[in-house]
């Protein structure tokens, strides 16, 4: 059976996912697409080798053509659409972050529980980067012992005019808060947020560049530097320090150049080229998963979980060096994992 895909925003990263669904994800079509602006949704059409239009989001949800939708529209508006998805009964992968507070976000975790089926997948493409994937393979194989000590970078070239100093944590930094929950299988309880110089390249009042320091329940020490102004490329970085040892990520590089006395590796400007393999496999794994009615990668608490975290961040820029702790509602049934239920 092949999945009919409605995609709901074609900016950037919407038109990407058109593109990697129709020439690189098998079992799937791009039967229909929607954006506020019509040009650009004529534009994603053509890139999914004739996809229909259908100007308004909520009918493309319902539509009999339909079987999953992805949301890739601003995060304003993720909320409802991913709740009309639940009210649809249609898988929905929405792009990460899967709503701006955590108050939006236990909305869509309530209607999902409400409806006792998971259906929602967030967009924290990490999760299926190989060498992140390797980097969690390492850990829980066992060989480094536990974890100590997460260190992440974050840097981004330049950063669009329309997002606020917040956003570095709420859209960018968001996902290392992720990665870090994921990769080391437990919950932040308390966090601290550090707003270092401001790099004079920056707009005036722009908080660039910012530090993170997360303590998960272990007592393991995550911190995550965010640069998103760093002009020289796009840098993802991880280092993960066990007992043992430690494990680096390797961005992916095909090519080394040599030149004026200097051997280097290009560095990407934007995640595009750096997480290809990671959106292309986290496009492939919700397809299968929704073809068959389950979900992989990041569900909806695991939304909510990294948006508490993040607003926690925020508020700990007020009492700098205090430690400001992380409060999430009871885990609902609906998402423990079999070792949860029986501890
Ligand atoms: C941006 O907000 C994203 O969502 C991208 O996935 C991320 O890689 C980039 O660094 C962020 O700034």
């Amino acid at each position: 059976m092949t999945l009919r895909i409605g995609v709901i925003g074609c900016g950037m990263i919407g038109t990407d996912h058109i593109k990697t669904l129709t020439t690189a994800v098998s079992g799937v079509v791009v039967s229909a697409v929607s954006d506020a602006d019509a040009t650009r949704a004529s534009r994603a059409a053509r890139v999914a080798g004739g996809a229909r239009v259908v100007a308004d989001p909520d009918e493309l949800i319902v539509d009999p053509e339909v079987d999953a939708v992805l949301v890739a529209s601003i995060e304003e508006t993720h909320e409802q659409f991913v709740v009309a998805c639940l009210e649809a009964g249609k898988p929905v992968l929405c792009e990460k972050p899967l709503a701006p507070t955590p108050d939006a976000c236990l909305r869509v975790v309530e209607a999902e529980t409400a409806r006792g089926q998971q259906l929602v997948q967030v967009g924290f493409m990490r999760r299926f980067d190989p060498s992140y994937v390797e980097m969690k393979q390492v850990l829980d194989s066992g060989r480094i012992g536990a974890a100590l000590f997460l260190h992440c970078v974050h840097r981004n070239v330049d950063y669009p005019d329309r997002y606020g100093s917040e956003a570095l944590v709420t859209a960018t930094g968001v996902h290392d808060i992720d990665i870090a929950r994921w990769l080391l299988g437990e919950e932040i309880v308390a966090v601290s947020s550090h707003r270092p110089r401001v790099s004079s390249r920056v707009r005036a009042g722009f908080q660039d560049p910012q530090f993170l320091v997360l303590e998960t329940a272990s007592g393991a020490l995550v911190d995550v530097e965010i640069f998103v102004n760093a002009h020289y490329g796009y840098d993802v970085r991880a280092e993960l320090v066990g007992e043992l040892g430690t494990v680096s990520l390797m961005p992916p590089a095909s090519t080394m150049v040599r030149i004026d006395g200097i051997d280097g590796q290009p560095v990407p400007a934007d995640s595009r080229p750096r997480f290809a393999p990671a959106f292309r496999n986290e496009l492939q794994a919700w397809a299968d998963a929704a073809a068959q009615g389950r979900v992989v990668g990041a569900s909806a608490w695991d939304g909510y979980a990294a948006s508490v975290v993040a607003d926690a961040c925020l508020r700990s820029t007020t009492t700098p060096a205090a430690a400001v702790p992380v409060e999430l509602v009871r885990k609902p049934h609906l998402y423990t994992t079999a070792k949860e239920q029986a501890a």
